[in-house]
């Protein structure tokens, strides 16, 4: 079976964006692939933290994987600190990756931005550690929303590397993006991706949003005066929210266009809002209930981590032999 690997930072609370773009995604890969779903919690530090809602977040995630319909007995799903070869492997890979690159990134460019003048070091190295976390297991293939393409571009590179100066030891991984939901843009800024770090929260819905605020956020989600359904870049907002329904319902935009044909933006946007409201509503429900069983939640993250654990640290041996460490036995 090819290996997948994917991951979620706690670094706020989900969005319908990482939600479509990623989660809904994994569901549909599971039977097919020896998967790794985790929460990265060492990612989610890159920027700043409050300890408790980092907590809370982290079981909150998983509990979000698991409420989405990923079976724990069929895939792996673990806490990225709970595996300490990807803090390791990525110092290793640290010393294979250049300055230049990581300086490139367009999400640290962002990201750096706003943090002002304190930007940590840990911010420009984020893609090293997303290096370690996929190419510790071998992956094939990485599903994840566009915004995720060049950081997977420079894992590729960093493995080509090690693999040049050496001989092979990391599999090359491929990029996953699905074609519908790669993208699911900001609702107040549409040419904005919908992030769940956004500071003005009518941009994006979250997966727990309650259903009266879904049908006030996509009520209030900014259009355009031309009043008609089209998929077009000239319409960014009436292009995203179809985009949603379309990815939603399993239908095309273009069959979307044809059915609001002559039908204003209200019953339209009621009808997004009522797709989001009812693809979301049973998964809240079923997160609530988890939340409470910490046992469960425990004994799914500590059997993942310990799978994990074997499988990362047959790859960190042969990275550390082949850079020329002596092995301790
Ligand atoms: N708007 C989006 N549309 C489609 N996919 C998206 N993803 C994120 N935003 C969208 C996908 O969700 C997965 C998890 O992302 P992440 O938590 O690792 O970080 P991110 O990509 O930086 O997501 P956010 O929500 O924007 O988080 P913050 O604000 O903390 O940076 C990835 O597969 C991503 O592609």
């Amino acid at each position: 079976k090819k290996v997948i690997f994917s991951g979620i930072q706690p670094s706020g609370d989900l969005t319908l964006g990482n939600y479509l773009g990623a989660i809904k995604n994994w569901v549909k890969l599971q039977d097919e692939y020896d998967c790794y779903f985790c929460v990265v919690d060492l990612h989610a530090i890159t920027v700043k933290q409050e300890p408790k809602d980092l907590r809370r977040r982290t079981l909150e995630l998983l509990s979000i994987y698991i409420a989405s319909g990923i079976v724990p007995e069929k895939n792996t799903m673990f806490i990225q600190s709970h595996v300490p070869q990807h803090s390791e492997a990525a110092w290793l890979l640290n010393c294979f990756t250049y300055m230049g690159e990581l300086s490139r990134m367009t999400q640290f460019k962002d990201k750096s931005a706003k943090s002002g003048s304190s930007v940590a070091a840990g911010l420009l190295n984020y893609p090293v550690l997303m290096a370690a976390d996929i190419l510790l297991y071998g992956t094939d293939l990485v599903p994840v929303g566009k915004d995720q393409k060049q950081h997977l571009e420079l894992t590729r590179d960093i493995a080509e590397r090690f693999n040049g100066i050496y001989s092979p030891t990391f599999t090359i991984p491929e990029p996953y993006i699905p074609e519908a939901g790669a993208k699911i843009m900001d609702l107040q800024e549409p040419s904005k991706k919908m992030s769940k770090s956004a500071d003005n929260p009518n941009g994006f819905i979250l997966i727990m949003d309650p259903p009266d605020v879904i049908k006030k956020k996509i009520n209030r989600a900014v259009t355009d005066s031309l009043g008609i359904v089209k998929y077009t870049d000239d319409q960014p907002g009436v292009k995203n929210l179809i985009n949603i329904l379309s990815v939603i319902k399993g239908i095309t935009p273009m069959e979307i266009e044809n059915y609001y044909q002559g039908k204003g933006y209200a019953e339209f946007k009621n009808d997004v809002a009522e797709a989001i409201i009812g693809e979301l509503s049973p998964i809240q429900e079923k997160v609530k209930e988890l939340i409470t069983n910490k046992e469960y939640l425990q004994s799914i993250y500590k059997s993942g981590a310990e799978k994990a654990r074997y499988v990362a640290n047959k790859t960190l041996r042969k990275m550390k032999k082949k850079i020329g460490f002596i092995p301790e036995e």
